[in-house]
């Protein structure tokens, strides 16, 4: 417990006269010699100076945030920005904001009730721009925000001026995948297709542009594509739909396309392009009579002439199965020589005709139409 260094025996002391020796300095030194051993010897101790002093209380909050914007938004995201305030009053830093967004407008009662957003930026000395991105926000929803300023006490500003957006539609309908010709006729086609949504595959888009041409279509000569008319009105996504493109030309090969655009001008990459050829144009012209021999209401025809006639059809041809031919109301069964286009009727009476006589031919026949 002591250091017996301090005490060197001195020559002829013996171990008891020691042992006296350190018992006497140990009272005379008392206390202090068992915390502090360097103070072996006598110490001057003053009496205690106890004393206090006071802080001033910080009761000041930062100003209010007045000039709280809107500075950006994308469908799920609004960026605020504000000048920031103090910690007392204008002057200072302040030490934390709280931002509060909600869909109702924010008052100081429903305050405590708002969205509180994560991540804040810390305060900045004041005067200084500062901003923050909100995220996580719903597409097409209005949203209104205000802030909050504490100091490093809590004390808090007011509620800033409350500011509100609508985040915007920034997704295009779906491109249509399975347009098809439903059907056609020899001057317009049917088309056919499944809706595409207002976003992507879900709601309902706003309106169709539905284009045509004669050459291949791409997203770059889509412009010049012509485009039709009567496009319906978009129903629910994955709902069939319809248009007939008409006005178009006979055994000719068009290619169609369609886009859908939402509300918010959101237009759809290109469908699926298809191509059908119209039909031939139907028939819808009778066969017809011509070349005859003799002529009609001819005179002076000697009573051994045949009687000639071409029976035409500028469409389908004639069905020579229904081919009559009427002399004189008796039926008979010319000569049926050529093609559907121009059969040639001739016929050699079996017996001649009288001096005099008026002769009245009846020729019938249909076209092979459909
Ligand atoms: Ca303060
Ligand atoms: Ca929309
Ligand atoms: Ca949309
Ligand atoms: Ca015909």
């Amino acid at each position: 417990m002591f250091c017996i260094n301090r005490y060197p025996m001195k020559g002829g002391e013996g171990m008891k006269t020691l042992k006296i020796k350190l018992l006497v300095t140990a009272i005379l030194i008392g206390l202090p010699i068992l915390l502090n051993a360097s103070n072996a010897f006598a110490a001057n101790v003053m009496t205690a100076d106890v004393y206090t002093f006071t802080i001033v209380a910080d009761t000041t909050a930062p100003s209010v945030v007045a000039n709280l914007s809107i500075s950006g938004s994308t469908e799920n995201t609004v960026t605020l920005a504000w000048s920031a305030t103090g910690d007392d009053a204008a002057s200072g830093t302040a030490s934390s904001y709280d931002i509060r967004y909600s869909t109702a407008l924010i008052t100081t009662t429903n305050w405590a009730s708002a969205i509180q957003a994560a991540g804040e930026p810390t305060p900045a000395i004041t005067g200084t721009s500062q901003s923050m991105t909100i995220s996580s926000l719903s597409r097409e929803t209005k949203y209104y925000f205000a802030i909050k300023v504490s100091d490093e006490v809590a004390n808090q500003s007011s509620l800033s001026n409350v500011v509100n957006t609508t985040t915007p539609d920034q997704t295009a309908p779906s491109a249509v995948a399975n347009l098809s010709a439903a059907s056609k006729t020899h001057n317009s086609v049917l088309l056919s297709w499944s809706a595409p949504g207002d976003n992507a595959v879900s709601g309902t888009a706003a309106s169709y542009d539905v284009r045509y041409s004669t050459a291949l279509i791409s997203l770059a000569n889509w412009d010049s594509a012509t485009q039709a008319t009567g496009e319906p009105t978009p129903l629910i996504a994955g709902t069939t739909q319809t248009l007939s493109i008409t006005g178009l030309s006979s055994e000719t090969k068009y290619y169609f396309a369609i886009r859908a655009t939402d509300e918010a001008s959101n237009q759809a990459g290109l469908s699926n392009v298809i191509n059908t050829t119209t039909d031939a144009t139907p028939d819808t012209t009778p066969p017809y009579t011509t070349g005859h021999v003799p002529a009609k209401d001819a005179t002076g025809i000697t009573t051994t002439s045949d009687i000639i006639v071409h029976v035409k059809d500028d469409g389908a041809g004639v069905d020579s199965s229904t081919i009559q031919m009427i002399v004189n109301g008796v039926s008979v069964s010319p000569l049926i020589t050529g093609t559907p286009a121009d059969y040639t009727l001739t016929y050699d009476p079996s017996a001649d005709f009288i001096n005099g006589q008026s002769v009245f031919i009846t020729i019938r026949a249909s076209d092979l139409a459909p």
